[in-house]
């Protein structure tokens, strides 16, 4: 175990004094972002994760290795060679660490990681969740069933409408996760606040935040995760109807092209970019460096005794 999970130092003597640590998870790096806005994106989650007083960790698999905590250079050649990684949710890690492979890690398998080397606290941009014509194709996120059964508490800006929202809560509200709304009680809609739906409880502040963390952790000692939904700040929403039609006409895009399977989010995510001209991703990195700071503060009252 000690040879195939490497966590750096600086996350290691974090974790070892008690210190805030947030997990960053990369296949956002490799397949949710062109270069170089994912690195330039990266680092600046990092800085404010940072600038907050705590300690990033982006995870990723390289030669097999799982690793956790990247320095600044690994991030920027990750970014520029994207293409070496395979996308790796829960079911590729096995095959990937055998293969001695490079694999970007998804929520899924971000989540497993974190959770392996202690990090409570993770922090990303938006979930993956129960797809749009699921009840014909079945595809449903492994995030959504990780959330079940992993005790990591993810921060997001809730998930992108490429995604059938109203079954999506379905299926965590099943898998037992607490959907809480961060200073709202609306499920947002990651590019914007509302999604029109509610979660099922909210916080008013990190120590709220901590508080329920702690009990769903500590004393009650479940086994799954919790999702803190954050809005994006309204001033960094995009308008949503030009998002919007960018998602519908993206979806149409892959049914005609018959995309499915682990290609069908990475294809949504490049095409409502292109679709939206750059204005879709402007928000993206606006909203994932608010979520950084509310992960970090979150995770720094967790550590306050
Ligand atoms: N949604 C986004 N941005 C992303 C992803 C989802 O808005 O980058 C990525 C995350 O890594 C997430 C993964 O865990 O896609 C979900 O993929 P799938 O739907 O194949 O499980
Ligand atoms: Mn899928």
């Amino acid at each position: 175990m000690e040879k195939l999970l490497q966590i750096s130092q600086e996350v290691r003597e974090a974790l070892e004094k008690g210190q805030a640590v947030v997990a960053l998870e990369s296949t956002i790096i490799t397949h949710g972002m062109e270069y170089p806005t994912n690195v330039q994106t990266a680092l600046g989650v990092e800085e404010e994760i940072r600038n907050k007083g705590a300690i990033p960790a982006t995870i990723i698999v390289t030669k097999g290795i799982l690793r956790v905590g990247l320095t600044q250079e690994e991030i920027e050649e990750i970014g520029k060679n994207k293409h070496q990684y395979q996308k790796c949710s829960r079911r590729d890690l096995a095959q990937i660490i055998a293969q001695k492979g490079y694999g970007s890690t998804t929520v899924a398998a971000t989540m497993m990681i974190a959770n392996m080397a202690g990090i409570k606290v993770f922090v990303t941009g938006g979930i993956g969740g129960v797809h749009r014509g699921a009840e014909h194709t079945f595809d449903i996120s492994a995030d959504l069933v990780e959330l079940g059964q992993t005790p990591v508490a993810v921060v997001c800006a809730g998930a992108k409408s490429i995604l059938d929202i109203p079954k999506t809560l379905e299926y965590l509200e099943t898998q037992g996760v607490p959907v809480v709304g961060y200073k709202t009680k609306h499920f947002p809609n990651f590019f914007t606040p509302d999604s029109g739906l509610l979660c099922s409880t909210f916080v008013n502040s990190s120590q709220e935040a901590s508080e329920l963390i702690k009990a769903q952790f500590d004393i009650l000692k479940l086994k799954n995760g919790i999702l803190f939904c954050v809005p994006v700040p309204q001033d960094q929403a995009a308008d949503g109807q030009i998002v919007q039609q960018a998602i519908d006409k993206a979806l149409k895009e892959m049914d005609e092209q018959n995309v499915n399977g682990a290609l069908v989010t990475p294809f949504l995510l490049k095409r409502v970019n292109e679709i939206t001209d750059g204005m879709s991703s402007k928000s993206n990195v606006a909203l994932i460096r608010n979520n950084a700071r509310v992960g970090a503060e979150i995770a720094i009252q967790l550590c306050q005794k």
